[in-house]
């Protein structure tokens, strides 16, 4: 086998984001692109000599390509074995279990998640750790340092590996492990949730429907809903993966996952409903005409884990990333057990997870998890879902409404504008910014400001700062927003406002959140100028 050592310049300002680095695909393409980020990614890691990674993607356009380009360099740079998903699919979470079963040295995941995919969309790549969960910062600030020095790359001429084939081969001197990707992941499923509960509730007629949104949760959402747990073939939607999503956008939110909504609305409605999005690691969960923000979801299913077998000693603790609304903390309080607020992104949870300071965490963006691996997990999240409805024999909105009547409702809407000019983006926040010291106790419209600042976090296990992560206005009387630029854009800026009002009157538990929320949307829309500096007057999204 030949190894080459291509000679190559630096790649300008790559900096990985929330979750990996994420580009247009085009840029992904562009001649030693992909090659220069794998280096820089392998060299940041300290080598990949004798090591033993993971790999896999969520299906879309490039992922084969890619694969088999980083093949080429794990031999080239040393790499002892490369363990991949059939067909180079591997969901996020199974991805992050096989990094964990098989004591792997870390992985790289090949997606954009919930962007859409294709020639003109997008395409991304995420380094996970031995953990199994998403790099560190003081991991991927290694990496983007070694993007702005690379001068070469390794990388070896060999033929295409046979994805299509489960078993062993070997490229060069490395190992290849070819696996079904599926199984590993839903026998881990079957020690944390009750098979045999979940699978006589649809022997007794319940009804559901899964959107797999023609990304890669469909292979896993047929076998284990449909092949194991005996709900009729139908159940799962959109279950083949495509490389563009069939021209869809795979985000399970009320506005992307319009067909499950439309069924759940429907008067026919199945009795449960769930998508998850690109990679596998979020989920939306809607009842028959309910749908079910996943602040809530978190909320509910830390009230009723311990239903399953995997929680039937109780959770050590929760944690929320810093915008998801404090529904948790009411029923992390309640339960006695801890509640931590993390920065936005899933590797935040990492180290609380690895020292059993959490059990399960969660985000407001449709990402719920436990510790049973380190990345937010939407199939999960759906069968944890099914057993507590199995255990309860409840109506997703009778358990919704129990769990209002108990610890109020924290009403929660997220609004997104997208591709804003990234000057006036920051503009937005730099204006916020200055205005904090005068907020305190002011008076915003008829709200008063209990605290406003800028959030900070002080991870707990190793002590690492992180600043800049999002303007939260806290008012009296239980209203709060928050203000934060998303980190997974490919495009421009995206402002995201998190907005929440909790309402603990048992008369005011069923109103429309948009109203309930047009006090402090106002409030908070006047104070940071957003209309007058982007030019916006409506968001592009509103989940
Ligand atoms: C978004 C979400 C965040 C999530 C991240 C990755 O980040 O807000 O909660 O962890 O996507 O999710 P941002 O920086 O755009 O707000 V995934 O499913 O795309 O890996
Ligand atoms: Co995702």
């Amino acid at each position: 086998m030949l190894t080459q050592t291509v000679q190559t310049t630096p790649i300008a300002g790559q900096k990985p984001g929330t979750s990996g680095l994420r580009k247009k695909t085009a840029v992904f393409q562009e001649p030693n692109f992909l090659e220069n980020y794998v280096q820089s990614t392998f060299d940041g890691i300290g080598g990949v000599t004798g090591k033993t990674l993971v790999l896999g993607g969520d299906g879309r356009f490039f992922n084969d390509t890619a694969i088999q380009i980083i093949l080429r360099m794990a031999a080239a740079n040393g790499a002892a074995k490369c363990i991949v998903g059939q067909g180079g699919l591997l969901s996020t979470p199974a991805a992050s279990h096989l990094i964990r079963l098989k004591q792997a040295d870390g992985g790289l995941i090949l997606s954009a998640s919930h962007n859409p995919g294709g020639p003109d969309a997008d395409f991304g790549l995420k380094y996970n750790g031995p953990n199994g969960g998403p790099a560190p910062e003081a991991v991927t600030d290694a990496i983007f340092e070694r993007t702005k020095a690379i001068k070469h790359y390794k990388i070896c001429a060999a033929d295409d590996v046979d994805l299509a084939t489960i078993g062993h081969q070997t490229l060069g001197e490395m190992a290849v492990e070819i696996v079904d990707p599926v199984s590993d992941y839903a026998a881990l499923m079957q020690t944390i949730v009750d098979f045999d509960k979940i699978g006589a509730l649809f022997a007794g007629g319940f009804t559901m429907c899964f959107d797999a949104m023609h990304a890669v949760t469909g292979p896993y959402a047929h076998a284990i809903l449909e092949d194991m747990l005996g709900a009729p073939k139908g159940t799962v939607i959109n279950g083949t993966p495509s490389p563009d999503f069939g021209k869809g956008h795979p985000d399970p939110n009320p506005t992307w996952a319009k067909m499950l909504m439309n069924k759940m609305y429907a008067p026919d409605a199945p009795d449960f409903g769930a998508a998850s999005d690109g990679d596998g690691d979020r989920n939306m969960i809607v009842g028959r005409g309910a749908y079910v923000t996943p602040s809530d979801s978190l909320a509910l299913l830390t009230a009723h884990a311990h239903l399953a077998p995997g929680y039937r000693d109780g959770l050590a603790g929760v944690a929320r990333s810093m915008p998801t609304s404090r529904a948790v903390d009411r029923v992390a309080e309640s339960l006695g057990i801890g509640c931590f607020e993390t920065p936005t992104g899933w590797k935040f949870f990492g180290n609380l997870l690895d020292a059993g300071k959490v059990t399960l965490c969660g985000e407001e963006s449709a990402g719920t998890g436990s510790d049973h691996v380190r990345e937010k997990d939407g199939l999960w999240a759906v069968l944890l879902w099914l057993n507590i409805l199995a255990e309860t024999q409840k109506s997703v909105s009778a358990l919704m409404a129990d769990l209002w009547a108990a610890h109020g409702r924290c009403y929660y809407a997220r609004f997104d504008y997208e591709a804003v000019d990234s000057e006036k983006a920051n503009a937005v926040i730099d204006g916020l910014r200055s205005k904090l010291p005068m907020l305190a106790g002011a008076m915003i419209g008829e709200q008063q400001v209990q605290m406003a600042d800028e959030f900070s976090y002080v991870d707990p296990v190793d002590r690492s700062r992180s600043d800049g992560q999002g303007i939260r206005i806290v008012f009296e009387g239980g209203a709060r927003a928050v203000f934060r630029l998303s980190g997974t854009g490919t495009q421009g800026a995206t402002i995201r406002l998190y907005l929440e009002q909790l309402e603990t009157r048992h008369d005011r538990l069923s109103e429309d959140p948009q109203k309930v929320l047009a006090n402090v949307h106002d409030a908070v829309l006047g104070l940071s100028d957003l209309a007058a500096i982007t030019g916006r007057t409506a968001p592009d999204v509103i989940t």
